[in-house]
């Protein structure tokens, strides 16, 4: 079975290269995309290392002057009718040598640091050569993984805790999860603006399986809020529908100090190693004071507008245990959470047993490898190796009886969504070949 499924996930690695970056999917996301170059650099570091270097520059390359890391690199190749919003939506203004209209103006998870980390500790498999190259790219990337980080802990800390606030459901990269019901509810949904501006998803893409037409224009209406004002992020919170802050995405910014940590100790970075340990702590302590419900056991998105937290229980919430230093009883909770009819492994995008689980569409329900990854990422850094375990052959079976979709229906395992979708078939290879524990992680 692995070598039938390592082969099939090379073959969509292939099949996804675009010269110089990956697309997640050639029909239905035929750019690059943030934390889908982190997914993918795990899985290329086997099958191809020059690829996963090159895929991090190319985005990295395309940073904002700011720090910011756009969430989708435009490639401008293609036409802008094959992507809605596309660059000259976004208009997006030349910045430092990249043209206008090159990028989106919003970010995604920072797990870059998390991916070189990876890409670079597999280089010594690959012989001398490689690792030389792996270290001369850590170096390059160093800095703008730093200034990644101060972008998302100083120009987005809107609640003043330490913590980044995604300022649109697509920051996320789960887009359409429950838990930004709360906070749309406060978001117009203007429909009209789909006339105006006519999705593309839909043609390539099940609409039973995609946010309804409600949820996008409010996506729609939030870029438009933000591009008003050229995407600054100065009084923000005064003058934008949508602020909050996400269990997971914090989660993967205090896993990039700590990759960081260890990045910087390879480059002889002491004092900067022992700075980037300190602020892991300090968001890990921001993220259980501000979104641990003691009542759930779990953690959920708190809502900056209206300073509460989200009621949905949705697998975002399962992400704080990337962190080693997080409190046992937030460990169990989660644990709890995760093993609980509500989730188990592996974890769907939301409850299981809410009223409003949907198996089908997107963020709601259907089971997503990468969450899935991160979770089993979680149970390591906790030593919970046999659980880790659990989940990583529950995840390979699923991948390897249903092919290499971008997400499953969560009771038959069904794919959904684009057939060969490339962050399935890296993490596909990692989940074959790495058995390791993160350097960090607590004793078992
Ligand atoms: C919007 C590319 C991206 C992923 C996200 C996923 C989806 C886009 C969309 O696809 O988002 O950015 O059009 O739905 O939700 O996680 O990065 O694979």
């Amino acid at each position: 079975m692995s070598a039938e499924l390592w082969n099939s996930a090379a073959v969509v690695l292939e099949t996804n290269w675009s010269g110089d970056h990956m697309v997640p999917s050639r029909r239905l996301y035929p750019h690059q995309w943030s934390w889908d170059t982190a997914f993918i650099a795990i899985g290329l570091a086997y099958v191809n290392p020059g690829r996963a270097w090159r895929d991090l520059r190319s985005l990295f390359e395309a940073q904002w002057p700011d720090g910011r890391v756009p969430h989708i690199v435009f490639d401008p190749a293609t036409a802008e009718a094959d992507y809605f919003p596309g660059p000259a939506f976004w208009g997006v203004p030349a910045y430092g040598a990249r043209p206008a209209n090159g990028s989106t103006g919003i970010v995604q998870p920072p797990l870059h640091a998390v991916a070189a980390w990876k890409v670079y500790r597999r280089a010594s498999a690959h012989g001398a050569a490689c690792v030389q190259e792996a270290r001369a790219e850590l170096e390059w990337l160093y800095p703008r993984l730093v200034a990644q980080q101060d972008y998302l802990t100083t120009r987005r800390n809107l609640g003043g805790a330490g913590l980044a606030s995604i300022v649109h459901p697509w920051e996320s990269g789960l887009d359409n999860s429950p838990a930004w019901d709360a906070a749309m509810a406060g978001v117009p949904a203007d429909l009209s603006l789909l006339t105006t501006y006519r999705r593309r998803d839909l043609d390539v893409a099940d609409a039973a399986h995609r946010p309804t037409d409600r949820d996008y224009s409010r996506y729609v209406g939030l870029v438009l809020s933000y591009r008003a004002e050229s995407y600054s992020d100065t009084d923000l919170l005064s003058r934008h529908d949508f602020a909050v802050e996400c269990p997971s995405f914090n989660a993967i910014l205090g896993a990039a100090e700590l990759a960081l940590a260890q990045i910087a100790g390879v480059l002889g970075r002491t004092a900067e190693a022992a700075v980037h340990r300190e602020r892991a702590h300090r968001i890990t302590d921001a993220i259980v004071a501000r979104l641990w419900d003691p009542r759930s056991r779990t953690f959920h998105a708190r809502d900056l507008r209206t300073g509460t937290l989200s009621p949905a229980r949705c697998v975002s919430g399962l992400m704080p245990l990337l962190l080693p230093d997080l409190p046992a009883e937030q460990v169990e909770g989660v644990l709890a959470e995760a093993r609980s009819a509500r989730f188990g492994f592996p974890a769907p995008s939301y409850d299981r047993t809410a009223a409003d689980f949907d198996t089908m569409r997107y963020w709601r329900g259907p089971v997503w490898i990468n969450v899935n990854w991160l979770l089993r990422r979680g149970l390591l850094v906790h030593g919970l190796r046999d659980e880790a375990e659990e989940l990583r052959a529950a995840m390979v079976r699923l991948v390897h009886q249903h092919g290499h979709f971008e997400y499953f229906h969560p009771a038959t395992g069904e794919g959904l969504g684009a057939p060969t979708f490339s962050w399935t078939a890296a993490l596909a290879l990692d989940l074959l070949a790495d058995r390791s524990v993160p350097a960090y992680a607590r004793a078992a």
